[in-house]
């Protein structure tokens, strides 16, 4: 196995180390308590992510998955239920928050590529009915992580507002990814921003910050918010420091994600060349590559074959790798990838 600074982990873009521009920036911050809101770093950084979306506030909380809680809190009481794809993050990989600590019913729905569909969501909505618990709110992704990066195609969010509107619901959206969308589909975020209730977006995701998420919405329930952050425990002291990094990945980092999306496209395309009909490779629309596989056994042994070929992926199911292109990715690392996958495949065989 190549020594570790040789290593292309494609594991996450969440393994990225802040570059030395952020670090400076981040050394530079002035900062303040901001549990008094008296940090005026982390305060720009909330005017700037509300300004980004066109909404009229937003607040830095600690992780995507408190900024989705905090989403799903501010708009359910106990016993209500959310609607969802089984795909969606705050379903799958959020520890059950929701449920755990807010008394919220997750209603998973299955579609083929994890896009929710309005006419799915009309059906799963409940009646008004004394033995039901009462439907609050439908959460999205944009993009869908464990579809592997898909876009959730405009017009689809466009009818699922209309829905959600006519029937008095919430949509929240996963935006952990929404520059990476941005970029990929032309849509900005404020138009993707515009048709929900609530949103949440990542720094430290693609954007390369070492922490921090933003909760986005309107000024009362971005107050609400705030209490629920510090129920919570996110509430942050001298957060200036980590407000300065994302700042300055507002400014430097969002048009580099097209970078990030044209090396994860040479990568599907090299790796289609070289693997088997064990794997197939799903088509790119942002900063992932997923690879569905015939089984758990191929899914395994790959992922230990490209280990010791100094390539990491994850398995986020037993027959799906994903690679997450990123800002520590080397302009060459596709190429580099696809030869050492090459010599490893054969050498197997
Ligand atoms: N995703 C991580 C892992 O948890 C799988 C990753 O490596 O992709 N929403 C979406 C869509 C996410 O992908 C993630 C993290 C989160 C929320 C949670 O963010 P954090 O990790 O900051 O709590």
């Amino acid at each position: 196995m190549p020594d570790d600074g040789d290593i292309l982990d494609f594991r996450s873009d969440t393994i990225t180390r802040p570059s030395a521009g952020m670090r400076q920036a981040m050394a530079r911050a002035e900062v303040g308590d901001d549990v008094f809101g008296e940090d005026p770093t982390v305060r720009r950084l909330e005017q700037r992510a509300a300004e980004l979306c066109g909404r009229e506030a937003a607040l830095l909380v600690p992780s995507g998955t408190m900024a989705n809680l905090i989403g799903l809190a501010l708009h359910c009481q106990r016993g209500d239920e959310v609607i969802l794809e089984r795909r969606t993050h705050s379903f799958s990989h959020e520890v059950g928050g929701g449920a755990a600590l807010f008394g919220i019913l997750f209603h998973p729905l299955e579609s083929a590529d994890g896009r929710l569909l309005p006419e799915q969501v009309e059906e799963a909505i409940r009646p008004v009915d004394v033995h039901q618990p009462r439907t609050r709110l439908v959460v999205v992704e944009n993009s869908i992580n464990l579809a592997g990066g898909l876009l959730y195609p405009f017009e689809l969010l466009r009818r699922l507002r209309q829905l959600t509107r006519q029937r008095g619901l919430g949509l929240h959206l996963d935006g952990a990814r929404i520059f990476n969308a941005a970029v990929a589909s032309g849509v900005e975020p404020a138009t993707w921003a515009a048709q929900v209730d609530t949103l949440s977006f990542c720094l430290s995701k693609g954007l390369g910050c070492p922490v921090g998420s933003l909760f986005v919405g309107d000024r009362e329930q971005v107050d609400q918010a705030r209490w629920l952050r510090k129920m919570l425990g996110g509430g942050m002291r001298q957060a200036g420091i980590i407000a300065a990094a994302g700042l300055y990945a507002l400014e430097h980092n969002i048009a580099r994600l097209a970078e990030d999306h044209a090396r994860a496209r040479e990568l599907a395309a090299g790796l289609r060349q070289c693997l088997d009909e064990r794997f197939r490779v799903q088509p790119v629309e942002t900063n992932m590559v997923l690879i569905h596989t015939d089984s758990a056994a191929t899914t395994e042994t790959t992922l230990a074959s490209w280990r010791r070929a100094g390539v990491l992926a994850l398995a986020p199911s037993p027959t799906t790798i994903r690679l997450v292109t990123h800002l520590d990715i080397p302009a060459a690392g596709a190429r580099q990838a696809v030869e050492r996958i090459s010599r490893a495949t054969r050498e197997q065989g």
